[in-house]
């Protein structure tokens, strides 16, 4: 990419509470002076509020564990994640089974403010700690004939009482573009509010990308392969009418069976006015240009 895309109202190293009190100052702030909108690269000040830590970490979709929400929360605890490996294969240099501990010494770890969108129409703001995808996948050597990235989410059935049930095709698997893949946006999370990321929320390593819908960020990732077509994704072989391989979040194109044009923030209470769901979930700067001139409709 020809820019590094940064964050210019992040707090560093940031405690759970004491950070979203004082966020919110520096954003009130900043927003008072007139120093938001700083241009493309940056999120725009007002609407990156973060959800408390209890909601992001007791409302969760992680079929493994049940498909209620609160069944994460109550069901991942019997979730193994040390030891853990990731294997990445395909079209790289250096294919292998990487621990996660050799991962993380290789990383560098910020912290992102994204807002996240589900499908299903409610979002939240997210404070995630990890590092961009693209240093992961330059450190194993991406090779040039390689055009897509495929995600694959653990399957221990013995962990996971959910996938006893065959909801979706079991283990859930993603896929981007390699080029969205390789976006400074998209990041590989390890943490939340400074802390590791728990295990509803995908640890112990889980990808986040803030402008598709949320089922495209895949939790508690086993491996990644380098390939040259589009992979499956676990929504689309459950219905390509309803779930494209691209979900790129757009409020003009409507779910077969609701309007994605406004979104229930989670935590706003349960009669709250909906808000406007926003172009490419609000980063429209940094990404529409890997789109330009493709319907997005046909592509949805
Ligand atoms: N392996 C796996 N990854 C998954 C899911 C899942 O069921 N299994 N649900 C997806 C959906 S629909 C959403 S909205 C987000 C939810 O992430 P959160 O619980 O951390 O908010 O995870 C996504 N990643
Ligand atoms: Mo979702």
């Amino acid at each position: 990419m020809a820019y590094r895309w940064t964050n210019d109202l992040t707090a560093a190293d940031v405690t759970p509470e004491a950070a979203f009190v004082n966020r919110r100052q520096i954003t009130g702030g900043l927003a008072a002076a007139g120093l938001v909108g700083l241009g493309a690269g940056s999120v725009r000040a007002e609407t990156l509020e973060p959800n408390g830590w209890e909601e992001i970490t007791s409302y969760n979709n992680f079929y493994e564990f049940g498909t209620d929400k609160d069944d994460p929360a109550r069901y991942a605890d019997r979730l193994t994640i040390s030891p853990w490996t990731v294997k990445i294969d395909g079209m790289v240099d250096k294919p292998g089974d990487y621990s996660f501990d050799q991962i993380m010494s290789a990383m560098t770890v910020e912290e992102r403010i994204y807002r996240f969108r589900c499908v299903e129409a409610w979002s939240m703001v997210i404070p995630w700690n990890g590092f961009e995808l693209a240093d992961l996948l330059n450190m194993a050597g991406v090779q040039a004939g390689a055009k897509y990235v495929a995600f694959e989410t653990l399957l221990r059935p013995e962990e996971m009482p959910g996938v006893r049930y065959p909801i979706i095709e079991w283990p859930y698997v993603e896929g981007l573009r390699l080029d969205e893949a390789m976006h400074p946006l998209t990041i590989m999370a390890t943490g939340i509010y400074g802390k590791p990321i728990p295990k509803q929320n995908g640890a112990p390593m889980r990808l986040v990308v803030p402008w598709k819908y949320g089922y495209k960020s895949i939790k508690s990732i086993v491996r990644i392969s380098l390939v040259d077509k589009q992979p499956p994704t676990a929504w689309n072989k459950y219905s390509d009418r309803e779930y494209g391989f691209y979900s790129n979040v757009n409020p003009n194109v409507d779910h077969p069976r609701w309007s994605q044009a406004t979104e229930r923030k989670v935590g706003s209470g349960l009669f709250a006015k909906k808000v406007p769901t926003l172009m490419f979930n609000g980063y429209e700067a940094e990404v529409a240009s890997l789109y330009a001139g493709m319907d997005l409709a046909k592509y949805h």
